[in-house]
């Protein structure tokens, strides 16, 4: 799951910058909704959920360096 997620974000064609559609450096739930639907079947749910474990700070965005964070401590913890 989490090696999809990654790819969704940082893979070819789909990175956060593209996905960040007003460019203020942050996605929104509306800016992830419509990034995601684009690549694969995504319920609405399983959208909300991700946005949740990617939000940090728990403002309602996530911020690229949240992402990396995310990632990075999932990898420490799952002992890659
Ligand atoms: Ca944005």
């Amino acid at each position: 799951m989490i090696l999809l997620i990654f790819s969704l974000f940082f893979g070819k064609g789909a990175h956060f910058k593209k996905m960040d559609i007003n460019g203020d450096g942050v996605l929104t739930f509306d800016e992830l909704k419509a990034a995601l639907s684009k690549q694969k079947d995504f319920k609405e749910q399983d959208i909300k959920n991700l946005m949740i474990s990617m939000d940090t700070d728990g403002n309602g965005t996530v911020d690229y360096t949240g992402l990396l964070m995310n990632f990075y401590l999932f990898l420490l913890k799952d002992g890659f």
